[in-house]
């Protein structure tokens, strides 16, 4: 019969037989020094090498790509965010950060600038209409048009002028003077000019231009409540009237109206077709086009066509000018115009609308 110390050797022999598992950490170190897939110590750090996170920590320290924590971070790297979905709080399709009004439905990158709304639609605080006539403008379709490839006779651009004298980046270099103050103002694109009744700019003479084919076009901004309330308060004229019956040009009348003046001294023949009309105090582009008896008046891409059979103008001696009428300067114009431009060719409906358009998307 084995004695009580040879019963102890033997128990404690077994215990030390190699190959049995010990699967409790019961040390007291911080590393969990067992081979078992569990984190079986109390440092709170997942100190094995199993892949999972089996602490409690929150965060979420293994390799797999998943978040597998509860934490409202993306704490692994795979690229996608699989806390939470993209949020699209006004629902335009827009998901916020890309949306720069995500409580505003009306407003997500490519929407339709809707014009005076004072909302910026398309996220793009550069495309503006909102001093315009236009009640919308499509920056993002329109703006892919090319500049148009047309070559003015004149283009007084109002940026500046030296001693009084405006000069002139169209092909015939016909520098203007002004009477009365020069008023640079910011205008449709840079500076415009501001004319009170008391200045307007007169050319040095009649421009050179056919007698068949021609175009007046401007950017016009006008009260039509307190202006230009009688009647011949022009915007562009030359050659008008010396001798009498010579010329064209362009006016206002009864605030809003517009209306082309087209003179044969020959027959002594005058017609004054009637445009659309204007808009209040806001940025819009007006043209008169003649083309081989045919007189069309733009606003803004409405037209008007006058049905007056007429022959071709006779330019007469009167100087160019804008802002009034050389042949008779109590025919002011009182507002401000911008980009005034002379063609030597009749403009198409579509040559007009590119203009207008290009100069919105291009305009600084
Ligand atoms: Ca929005
Ligand atoms: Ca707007
Ligand atoms: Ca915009
Ligand atoms: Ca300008």
């Amino acid at each position: 019969m084995p004695s009580r110390s040879m019963l102890f050797l033997l128990m404690l022999s077994l215990a030390l037989l190699p190959g049995c598992p010990t699967t409790d950490d019961d040390d007291s170190a911080a590393n969990d020094d067992d081979a078992t897939s569990d984190d079986d110590d109390a440092t709170s750090d997942d100190d094995d090498a199993t892949g999972d996170d089996d602490d409690a920590t929150g965060d979420d320290d293994d390799a797999t790509g998943d978040d597998d924590d509860s934490a409202g971070d993306d704490d692994d790297s795979a690229g996608d965010d699989d806390d939470s979905a993209p949020v699209d709080g006004d629902g335009d399709g827009s998901p916020e950060g890309e949306d720069c009004d995500d409580n505003d439905a009306t407003s997500y990158p490519g929407a339709i600038e809707e014009c005076g709304s004072g909302v910026d639609e398309d996220c793009d605080p550069s495309t503006n209409c909102d001093d315009t006539c236009l009640p919308r403008f499509d920056f993002a379709t329109s703006c892919n048009l090319p500049a148009p490839a047309l070559s003015p006779v004149v283009h007084w651009d109002y940026e500046s002028e030296t001693a009084g004298v405006i000069s002139d980046s169209g092909t015939s270099s016909t520098s203007g003077t002004w009477t009365g103050t020069p008023a640079h103002t910011p205008g449709f694109w840079g500076n415009g000019a501001t004319f009170d009744g008391t200045n307007w700019i007169l050319a040095g003479a009649a421009l050179t231009l056919p007698t068949d084919t021609f175009t007046f076009v401007t950017w016009v901004k006008a009260d039509i409540v307190s202006d230009n309330n009688s009647e011949l308060h022009f915007l562009m004229s030359s050659g008008n009237g010396s001798p009498g019956y010579t010329g064209a040009g362009i006016f206002l009348t009864d605030g809003e109206d517009t209306r082309g003046l087209l003179e044969a001294q020959n027959s002594a023949w005058e017609s004054l077709p009637t445009g659309p009309t204007i808009c209040d105090s806001k940025w819009t582009q007006v043209a008169l086009v003649f083309d081989q008896g045919t007189a069309n008046i733009y606003v803004d891409g409405a037209v008007a066509t006058s049905t007056t059979p007429f022959t071709d103008v006779v330019w007469g001696a009167r100087p160019f000018g804008v802002a009034n009428d050389p042949n008779n300067l109590g025919r002011f114009f009182v507002g401000e115009m911008d980009e005034s431009k002379v063609y030597g060719s009749a403009l198409s409906a579509n040559d007009v609308d590119t203009m207008r358009a290009w100069e919105l998307c291009n305009r600084p």
